[in-house]
């Protein structure tokens, strides 16, 4: 099951679990850019099933979990991945409503998702959940203050619940990427194409298939390795705060 699936890293985790033999359940809110999607890997004879709902609806989340038939039931893999920046602004001088959708998305969407697939995984004793974190949560970088903090939330939460899991073989990645060329700057400058692209000049950002990469490999690491967590930078990202640009 991958969350926020119908673009950048999302999409790509898609296509590589998919191009790896497994079966995908797919989640996100565009549901013709799912649709989409689906039919792009069904053609090339991958099995998926398509859920509609926004990581912030947690009735929606558990009525849609809770309707998946049988056979779709036993979730393997969890790529906990929706989750956007908005803004880049002083602490002070922040937006309330970027600040909440953030923490509602990143912190409490993520919870919502692990607290209704995790326990089947426990009961299973099986699973592996990969939270999508960032280099952003190791460190505060100019302006980041709350995306950073939900980040630093992620590591936290994924943390908490890989000692929670220890007693079972389930086990937890947090993947930490640096910069990837997403739709993830256009958000964050709320629809503002130039400055987003400017995030990625001067420098060959990741991809999110980079990112996907990484994530099938922790997936099909062998059951007694745990990749509790990877900070994947580009080649001239020094940090989350330094770039050298050409
Ligand atoms: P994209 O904007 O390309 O993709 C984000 C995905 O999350 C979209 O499918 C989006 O759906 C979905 N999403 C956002 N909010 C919700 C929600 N409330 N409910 C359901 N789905 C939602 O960005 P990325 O692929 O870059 O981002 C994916 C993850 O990677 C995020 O958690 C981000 O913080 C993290 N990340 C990104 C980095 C980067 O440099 N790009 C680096 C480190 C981490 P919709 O189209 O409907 O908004
Ligand atoms: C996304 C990467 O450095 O823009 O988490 O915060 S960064």
């Amino acid at each position: 099951m991958i969350t926020g699936a119908t673009s950048g890293i999302g999409l790509g985790c898609a296509r590589k679990f998919a191009a790896n033999g497994d079966k995908l359940i797919l989640t996100g809110r565009n549901e013709q850019k799912l649709e989409e999607i689906r039919k792009e890997l069904a053609d090339k004879g991958t099995q998926v099933l398509t859920l509609v709902f926004d990581v912030r609806d947690r009735a929606k989340a558990t009525e849609c979990v809770n309707s998946l038939p049988e056979e779709w039931k036993a979730i393997d893999v969890l790529v906990n991945n929706a989750g956007l920046a908005l803004g880049l602004e002083p602490e002070f001088e922040g937006s309330f409503d970027d600040w909440e959708t953030m923490i509602d998305t990143n912190i409490k969407g993520l919870l919502t998702m692990t607290r209704l697939i995790v326990p089947g995984m426990v009961e299973r004793d099986r699973g592996q959940v990969i939270n999508i974190g960032s280099v952003a949560g190791d460190a505060a970088y100019a302006n980041g203050n709350v995306y950073c903090a939900t980040k630093s939330a992620v590591k936290t939460l994924s943390d908490g619940l890989r000692i929670d899991v220890a007693g079972t073989a389930v086990r937890v990645t947090n993947l930490k990427p640096g910069l990837v060329e997403t739709n993830f700057s256009n958000t964050r400058f709320h629809g503002d194409t130039e400055r987003a692209a400017n995030v990625y000049k001067g420098i060959k950002p990741l991809t999110g298939d980079d990112i996907a990469d990484v994530a099938v490999y922790a997936a099909n690491a062998p059951a007694h390795v745990q990749i509790a967590e990877v900070l994947i930078l580009a080649t001239h990202q020094g940090s989350g705060s330094v770039i050298v640009r050409k």
